[in-house]
């Protein structure tokens, strides 16, 4: 029996949160210098800190014998607990300087998510939600929006990786009717904006599970709705709501 079988779910959240604290503030004292890609594919950017974020996460939570699997140094899902790590959502966002930017840290189990942490170390914003626990802003609880209408409610999205006639048009046809539309490129963000009723909905195309592992406990303990499927190998189509819309 490994150390971890001792720890319950509330020792085990306090422990990605330090690892979170620890990664941010390394991303902190890290932005005022050049930053280097190690890839650049379609859309997506890859940088060296992306990495060396994800290795010192790793090394603050392989202490427990959970297995994890995270963005840069890959892993698997299992059906027993297993980490979920995004050592930077929004990886574009810190590049340039923008402020919308996280680690995001799940703990799942299969496909349940018993553990979600989402940090902005930008503006020091930690998110936490346990399973039948509640969710939480820096210790406060949060829940989601009681907006019920399209017309009165933002939705937050980003644009589809495939850029199809078809796609570009569906996406545009799925922008009709809200208040607002948001796109601020980091899905563990946006879930949490949704769990903590700053936006109302949130739908993207072609992510993967690291962008949004940590989203489904918050919007779930927030009193949300999360959806996921597979739309190809790796990839998933995501839509959080207040449950209302
Ligand atoms: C990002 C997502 C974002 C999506 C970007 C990108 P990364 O994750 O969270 O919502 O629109 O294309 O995939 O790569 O910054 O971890």
């Amino acid at each position: 029996m490994g150390s971890s079988s001792k720890m319950n779910l509330n020792e085990l959240k306090g422990l990605a949160e330090v690892a979170a604290r620890q990664a941010g503030d390394f991303l902190n004292q890290s932005k005022s210098e050049k930053k280097q890609v190690y890839k650049e594919e379609g859309r997506d950017i890859k940088l060296i800190i992306d990495q060396d974020t994800e290795k010192l996460i790793r090394a603050s939570l392989q202490a427990k014998d959970i297995p994890i699997l995270g963005e840069e140094y890959g892993g698997e899902i299992a059906d027993e607990k297993y980490w979920v790590i995004d050592p930077i959502d929004g990886t574009a966002n810190y590049f340039r300087g923008l402020d919308e930017c996280c680690i995001s840290i799940a703990l799942m189990e299969g496909v349940e998510a018993l553990i979600g942490v989402i940090y902005n170390f930008n503006n020091n914003q930690m998110y936490t939600a346990v399973k039948d626990h509640g969710a939480f802003l820096n210790n406060k609880k949060i829940s989601v929006s009681d907006i019920a209408s399209k017309n009165k409610a933002s939705i937050t999205t980003g644009f589809p990786a495939s850029e199809t006639i078809e796609s570009s048009m569906n996406f545009l046809e799925n922008l009709k009717g809200w208040k607002k539309v948001r796109m601020f490129g980091s899905a563990a963000l946006s879930c949490a904006y949704v769990a903590s009723g700053k936006c109302d909905y949130y739908a993207e195309k072609g992510i993967f599970l690291w962008d949004f592992a940590a989203g489904i406990c918050l919007v779930k303990e927030a009193g949300g709705n999360i959806t996921y499927s597979l739309i190809d190998k790796d990839r998933y189509e995501v839509i959080a709501s207040n449950g209302l819309i």
